[in-house]
């Protein structure tokens, strides 16, 4: 009788709870470990994304003037003796009248949204859920990638940051001289 009692015994409420306490700590570790891995994983393929957006953006812009008074094909560029000043540091951006169709100059982009970039190809807006992207441009004559103070005449950085859906940031920047 005292043998049969023995084997029906269970664990004690002691036991019961300090294999609640070393299975939680256990699984908290394996979430610490192989958590950010997953992250991790994903990455590659946001990159890629980001860069081929980043990219695309980045063609259309630079295939545009230096300025709203530096005009492509050969005619004189702004600040040139005989031509009108650039644009001001304090008023690069679009220009009156401007809309996202009308954009000429590389300063007319700044503060578009990905909306702006993708149009209204809802295709193309499904691959890039998630996405935002800023772009900020200045003068920076003296090419060491920091805003001149005031205006300029022979450079423009172009920044183009994107973000993707877990919130990292790429980003891309390039040079649009006055020619
Ligand atoms: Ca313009
Ligand atoms: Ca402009």
């Amino acid at each position: 009788m005292s043998v049969l009692k023995t084997i029906q015994q269970g664990f004690t409420l002691m036991e019961i709870i300090v294999g609640i306490v070393t299975l939680s700590v256990v699984l908290l570790l394996v979430s610490a470990v192989v958590g950010p891995q997953f992250q991790q994983s994903a990455n590659p393929m946001l990159e890629v994304r980001a860069n081929e957006l980043a990219q695309s953006v980045l063609n259309e812009i630079i295939g545009k003037a230096f300025d709203e008074n530096s005009p492509v094909g050969g005619a004189l560029r702004c600040s040139e003796t005989g031509a009108p000043s650039c644009t001001a540091a304090t008023s690069l951006g679009a220009d009156i009248g401007e809309s996202r169709p009308d954009y000429d100059d590389v300063d007319d982009y700044i503060n578009i949204t990905l909306q702006d970039a993708l149009g209204k190809d809802l295709s193309l807006s499904g691959l890039y859920t998630g996405f935002s992207l800023g772009i900020s441009v200045f003068y920076d004559d003296d090419l060491n990638g920091i805003q001149d103070v005031g205006d300029g005449n022979l450079f423009k950085l172009i920044r183009l940051t994107v973000t993707s859906p877990n919130q990292q940031d790429f980003v891309f920047t390039v040079y649009k001289g006055n020619y």
